[in-house]
This record gives structure tokens, sequence and C-alpha cells, in this order.
């Protein structure tokens, strides 16, 4: 097995259940309990949100946020962990009810850039310069609700406000088509990366591409990731699978599409994205009916899928690839993808 990958998760990935339907299924388990699971499930990189690492941003002093990060950080040292990222939790806010960024209420967009700075804050005192933003409630139910172009310029004056605001920092976009607003302003990471290049300092503003966001939009989460390689600004991935155009289901990596699963690990193979150092991000939910001692399968099935992918990938008949796309016979290139994937 190939052990060159660097692999993270959000802590939010250990979850007990809950839905829109029903409450949690399965006890909480205390943040400390979950950073001991990391090691032993082979994981490295934590994904963090700024509430993850100090419960209740908005209502602490400067001094208190870096207080309490400087004492996560020294847990996270402890366990031998690198805090991948730090991502501003702004959709849980009711400040952010209607948007952050681009609410139409100017103090909750003040509100939003000052939190995100707190975020970058907490990012240094932890030892990261990756700030994430999955821009989560810019967009609307309705198209009425806001003015699409000025909520554009909102975005580009917010980012903007941070990348002055820290030199060194930079910022990966993670777009998500719909959910929870009906339509987003940043869906796809041609979007993204369209306003990665109207800000500031472009060469800080990357992309972050999760699986089941590139599917709901109606993409193939593989072209998806070629396209921001290609331009240098695939920063982080978060794997998971989706089962068709439903609710953002998060399921345990190559469940629902091996084949897709499959590209997606070729595209990042063939690029050399181990070698680049950055990580290879899962964003996975357990299954509701998981009982509490089964519920971290879905982090150690996803990763050990990927490294088996990628073992396919490297075994892959190099001479069979050449002779049918030299033939143009794509069916018989299908066939020996299918045949591989089965191992016959
Ligand atoms: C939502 C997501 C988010 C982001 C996370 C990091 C809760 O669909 O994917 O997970 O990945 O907030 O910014
Ligand atoms: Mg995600």
């Amino acid at each position: 097995m190939s052990n060159d990958y660097r692999f993270s998760f959000g802590p939010w990935n250990i979850s007990e259940g809950a839905d829109p339907f029903g409450p949690p299924v399965r006890p909480s388990i205390p943040m400390a309990a979950k950073l001991k699971r990391y090691q032993e499930l082979g994981f490295e990189g934590v994904q963090l949100h700024d509430d993850d690492v100090i419960p209740d941003v908005d209502d602490k002093s400067a001094a208190e946020l870096d207080k309490e990060a400087a004492a996560y950080k020294s847990i996270l040292d402890d366990e031998g962990l690198v805090p991948e990222f730090v991502a501003p939790r702004l959709w849980e806010s009711k400040k952010g009810i209607d948007g952050a960024f681009t609410s139409n209420d100017e103090n909750c967009r003040r509100w939003a850039i000052d939190r995100s700075k707190r975020a970058i804050d907490i990012a240094n005192t932890m030892g990261t310069k990756l700030l994430v933003l999955w821009l989560a409630r810019e967009g609307t139910y309705i198209r009425e609700a806001k003015d699409a172009l000025q909520a554009h310029r909102y975005l580009i004056d917010a980012i903007n406000q941070l990348l002055e605001y820290d030199k060194d920092l930079e910022i990966i976009i993670e777009p998500k088509p719909n959910e929870p607003v009906d339509h987003a302003y940043i869906p796809t990471i041609g979007h993204a990366l369209a306003l990665a290049h109207q800000t500031c300092d472009p060469k800080r503003v990357g992309g972050l591409i999760e699986t089941a966001h590139a599917q709901l939009a109606g993409l193939d989460p593989s072209d998806e990731m070629a396209f921001a390689l290609a331009a240098g600004k695939l920063w982080s991935v978060h794997l998971n699978d989706q089962n068709g155009l439903k609710f953002d289901q998060d399921k345990t990596f190559g469940s629902a599409n091996l084949r897709s699963a499959y590209n997606q690990v070729r595209v990042l193979e063939l690029s050399g994205y181990a070698q680049t150092g950055r990580f290879v991000g899962l964003d996975v939910k357990a299954m509701r009916t998981q009982k509490p001692e089964q519920a971290l399968k879905h982090l150690v099935n996803s990763k050990e899928l990927f490294l088996h992918l990628v073992e396919k990938v490297r075994s892959f008949p190099h001479e069979v690839q050449e002779q049918c796309v030299a033939n143009r016979d794509y069916e018989a290139l299908e066939l020996a993808v299918l045949n591989h994937l089965m191992g016959v």
C-alpha cells in the first residue's frame, strides 16, 4: 500500500448521527477523545472550523482566543497531529442567517469579515496559513432577495480585506452549488477561480474540490480536480460520495460510484498530488444507523479504498491504455478499466 499520501478529516466527521428529521442517536464524544483517534486511524491532518478550536469565538477577547488556540495546538502536538486549515463557521451564527459576506445587512457583512479575521488569528496561533471558505449561505432562496452583481463585489471585497489583513495567508474556496441555500453564488471551482483572479492577490487564493459538491452541480469530480490542477490551484480535496441528485450525503468515498472514485484518485496520482505535501481530506458522514463502536468505519474505509485505488491506478497496464488510445478504441479501454477494477 502506498503511504506517501497525507490524510485529514474534520472532528465533525465523528458525529452523533442527528439528521434534519431526528435527534442524535450516539453519545457525543469530547474533542480531546476525538483527537486521540486520529493517529490510530492513520490520519495526520485535522481540518478545523474556528469554533471547533474555540467554542463561542464571537464572545471571546483576543487574549482568550490566543490562549485557547495555543492550548488546542499543544494537544495536537502531543497527538502528533497537524492542523490542515481553519475555516470560519459563519453559517451557524444568527448573524449569518441571510448570508455572511453577502448579507443585505451591513452590520452582518462587517461581522463576517471580523469573524474571519478572528479565524485567521486562530490559524496563525495553530501554525497553519490556510483559511478555507465554504460560502454556505452566500446565495439566495429566491433570486429577488439580493442583488447578485453586488453580492459578487462583496465577496471580492471581503476576500481582499482578509488577504490584506495577513500577507502570508492563503485562502481556499470550497465551492458547493446548493444546500443550505437554493442557489449558491460560487457553485463550482470555475466560479471560485474566476473570483480568485479578481482579488488583489490571486496567487494566494485557490480551491478545494469536494466530490459530492461537484456531483450536486452535475459535474465530474475528477475533471473539476483536473481544472484546478491545471491552474495550480488544487490546494485540498474533500473526498466522499453522493448517490444522485439529492441532499448532500457525504457518503464513504467510492461507495456510490467506484469508477468515479478511481478517476479522482487517477487524476491526483497522475498529477503528483502526493508530492505537493497537500492533504487528501475526507468529508464523510457515518450512517445514522451505525452503533457507537462502529461509527468510525466510514473514515477508515474511505482511506483504505483510496489507497487500494492508488494501487489500481499504478498497476493499470500502460500498454493497453496506449494501444486503445492509438486505435481510438475506447470500448476496449472501458472494458479494460472495468476488468481491472473488478480484478479479472
Ligand atoms: C459542507 C461542507 C463543509 C466544509 C467545512 C470546511 C461541514 O457541505 O463540505 O463541511 O467542508 O465547513 O469548510
Ligand atoms: Mg467539505
